[in-house]
């Protein structure tokens, strides 16, 4: 999608810190990071939420979850615990619309969320 920042992430157009990669999936840290750990995870394929992610049935949804705990254990943060977030439209708090998991550790979290 040409006019998707995470795409433009993927392609190499939009610099970031990218940790950790496979072959579908890339991930690196939030520009506005709220915890310590705080890293996204995305398939590079272009998805709006989760929930068009889990619709596609072809693997991906799990090869994502599977890069967000493998940057977790990279992190450091596996042990201890870590928060695992897909906002899932405007009202959850999405704001960019290419689906991406947020990896949050190395701080004590509260719940409910704001
Ligand atoms: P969400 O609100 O769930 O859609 O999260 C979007 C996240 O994306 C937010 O935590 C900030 C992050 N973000 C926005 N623009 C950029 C960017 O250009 N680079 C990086 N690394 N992160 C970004």
């Amino acid at each position: 999608m040409t006019d998707c920042l995470f795409c433009k992430i993927v392609s190499g157009d939009i610099p970031a810190t990218i940790v950790h990669q496979t072959d579908r999936t890339v991930a690196f840290r939030d520009v506005n990071p709220q915890a310590p750990t705080h890293v996204l995870v995305i398939p590079k394929g272009h998805y709006e939420n989760a929930a068009a992610l889990a619709a596609a049935d072809d693997g991906l949804a799990d090869e994502v979850l599977k890069a967000a705990h493998a940057v977790a254990v990279q992190e450091g943060v596996a042990e201890d615990g870590y928060r695992l977030v897909f906002n899932t439209g405007p009202q959850a708090g999405q704001t960019v619309f290419h689906v991406h998991g947020h990896v949050l550790g190395g701080r004590s979290m509260h719940w409910p969320p704001g």
